[in-house]
């Protein structure tokens, strides 16, 4: 496996310098560090903002858990030397991930900090009533929702006011992981999710994206792979945010031992080489290396892969501990 390597990041390599010579000479509305491109925006609504990130609050106290997230406008990078006028959660893409444990009683508030327009926040782990509790949050407000964490999985959370298919594509979504009593979360959380042109819907209705990025960046964990443990098992929580594209998971040099569809344990798939994600859903994976070295996952998608999808793990004898090493999608 690790001898194939080098012929991929060269491969990769090329590839990406192809998208970067691109998107720095005019992808519209992508800017570029070294050579600023203005967004192709349309109207005065879609003036970006870059308002400076409010961090989530998150307590936990036994199973009450009391989270604040806040949306607002924030510039993200999403490739070297490339940034994009996001729409969020706290001021990154993805939003925070929310690790919780089944039976958990949450109580969740949005604040609407973005000026221009309306907000909404849709859990995919929250069974209620959408009509009551995913209604759209004017600017300068705040709403309360509040949920028990009945089942254990995989969830994806996302903004759902209208035109929820840019609300999505500006990033506003991230990962909800539902832990079952006796079992560790999972080691990293992957979000995949597509960049298109900002702020601009019929680029997301009609166009390809420009680039697919696992947690936000494109190639994000070739720079720096993901450390993970040789030899014994561990899990990786893998969402699909689309908002467009079926993700094909896969490991090179390895099966997916375990896939747990949308990450409950009582769907249990054996040894799959590529597991098919959905757009808003997700699966809870289990991997384990037989020997030291690195591993590349991908999006099999080879369209995917070449825009980003695409990262390392660095499998190691050490141990690794999980509760300082599991990685939110922001981090
Ligand atoms: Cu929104």
């Amino acid at each position: 496996m690790s001898t194939c390597l080098p012929r991929q990041r060269f491969f990769k390599g090329a590839l990406i310098g192809l998208i970067m010579i691109a998107s720095g000479c005019g992808i519209p509305g992508f800017s570029s560090k070294a050579s600023p491109t203005p967004p192709a925006t349309t109207s005065k609504a879609f003036q970006p903002l870059n308002q400076t990130p409010k961090p989530m609050l998150m307590v936990r106290q036994g199973n009450k858990v009391t989270i604040h997230l806040y949306a607002e406008e924030t510039e993200v990078p999403i490739a070297p030397g490339v940034t994009f006028p996001a729409w969020t959660f706290d001021g990154t893409v993805p939003a925070p991930s929310l690790y919780l444990r089944t039976g958990d009683h949450v109580t969740l508030t949005l604040t609407n900090l973005d000026p221009k327009m309306a907000h909404a926040i849709d859990l995919h782990a929250a069974l209620v009533l959408p009509g009551l509790d995913f209604t759209p949050v004017l600017p300068g407000q705040s709403k309360t929702i509040r949920f028990k964490a009945q089942l254990p999985g995989v969830y994806l959370y996302h903004c759902e006011a209208s035109p929820m298919p840019l609300h999505i594509a500006q990033g506003m979504y991230g990962a909800v992981v539902v832990t079952p009593p006796g079992e560790a979360p999972p080691l990293y959380t992957l979000v995949q999710s597509e960049f298109y042109q900002p702020n601009n819907l019929n680029s997301v209705l009609n166009s390809p994206p420009n680039y697919v990025v696992f947690n936000g960046v494109a190639d994000r964990y070739t720079v720096h792979p993901l450390r993970v443990p040789a030899k014994r098992p561990f899990s990786v929580a893998v969402v699909n945010a689309g908002p467009n594209l079926f993700s094909a998971f896969h490991v090179v040099g390895s099966t997916l031992r375990d896939v747990h569809a949308s990450g409950n344990p009582r769907n249990n798939l054996y040894d799959a080489q590529t597991y098919t994600i959905a757009p808003g859903d997700a699966a809870l994976i289990q991997l384990e290396f037989q020997q030291p070295g690195l591993y590349s996952f991908v999006s099999h998608s080879m369209d995917q892969f070449g825009k980003g999808a695409y990262g390392v793990f660095d499998a190691v004898d050490a141990p690794t501990n999980p509760k300082t090493s599991t990685t939110s999608p922001s981090s």
